[in-house]
């Protein structure tokens, strides 16, 4: 039976970001050995979060795929070391055969970006385990996912793909208490396209599952209040839009937040909290 980690504060849980990968758009290489990786997931739950995202492939647009034993020998000590020493761990993944060996090292939730359509046996792997599965909107590898960025209403479209994907995962044996959904920021999406979602979030909040939301440091945050044709502001200077956004996701009722710097996402969130409490 899988069992969703909840906040006792009533806020959404922080999953912090643990990117095992030397390409990753925000924090490439910073964490790449896994001594480093393993301190920096320790950093993140001392700060406060709730769950560690152990992943070892980046998403950025245009990125390569490591391959399957590459991706393994970056990601299976982290799992393994940051789970023995008690944290809850969620393997990032869309490779059935690393989400299986990272819930045997201890990882005791699933984050497949693609939702389980990169590798069809995915489904089997998150039904037999029983754990919760996030099934994040998806429409293909990120070598040439913008090509794909283009929707009648990306709201409505979003909400619909999640929902028939909840169906087909339901079908094929995945416990529907144990899914989240995530409308997968940056991923085949336009600023625009990003802009909307955050604004129909309470429709995707509306299909009636926990959802999660990630935008931290993405392109989108980086270029609010840049002149057109400027530089977009850094990913390490986004922190603070982040907090702003995932402040949002939680006034709305989201399940969790996605995040890579824990401390700002936390205050926004309590600030958010303490106004919608106030008398
Ligand atoms: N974004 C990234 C990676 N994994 N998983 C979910 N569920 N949702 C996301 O938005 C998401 C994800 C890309 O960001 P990163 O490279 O900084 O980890």
């Amino acid at each position: 039976m899988s069992v969703l980690p909840h906040r006792a504060d009533g806020l959404p849980v922080v999953m912090g970001v643990v990117n095992v990968t030397p390409d990753s758009f925000s924090d490439g290489g910073e964490w790449f050995e896994p001594e480093a990786a393993v301190a920096h997931g320790r950093e993140l739950v001392a700060a406060g979060a709730d769950l560690l995202d152990v992943g070892g492939e980046s998403t950025r647009p245009g990125a390569q795929r490591p391959s399957p034993e590459e991706e393994l020998r970056r990601v299976l000590p982290v799992v393994s070391e940051l789970a023995a020493a008690g944290a809850t761990v969620s393997i990032d993944t869309m490779r059935a055969d690393v989400a299986a060996q990272a819930l045997a090292a201890g990882a005791t939730l699933v984050n497949d970006v693609s939702g389980g359509l990169a590798d069809p046996g995915m489904v089997e792997v998150v039904a037999a385990a029983g754990v919760p599965f996030v099934v994040m909107h998806w429409r293909g590898h990120s070598r040439d996912m913008q090509s794909r960025a283009s929707y009648a209403d990306v709201v409505a479209d979003v909400c619909e793909r999640l929902s028939a994907r909840a169906e087909e995962l339901v079908a094929s044996g995945v416990e529907r208490g144990g899914l989240v959904l995530d409308p997968g920021f940056g991923f085949a999406k336009l600023a625009a396209h990003n802009w909307s979602l955050l604004k129909g979030l309470p429709e995707v909040l509306a299909l009636g599952y926990p959802v999660l939301v990630g935008t931290s440091r993405k392109a989108f945050l980086g270029r609010v209040g840049v002149p057109e044709g400027g530089d977009p502001r850094p990913p390490l200077e986004r922190d603070v839009a982040t907090a702003v956004t995932s402040a949002h996701a939680a006034a709305l009722g989201a399940w969790g937040v996605r995040v890579h710097n824990v401390a700002p996402t936390l205050d926004a969130m309590r600030v958010s909290q303490a106004i919608q409490e106030a008398q």
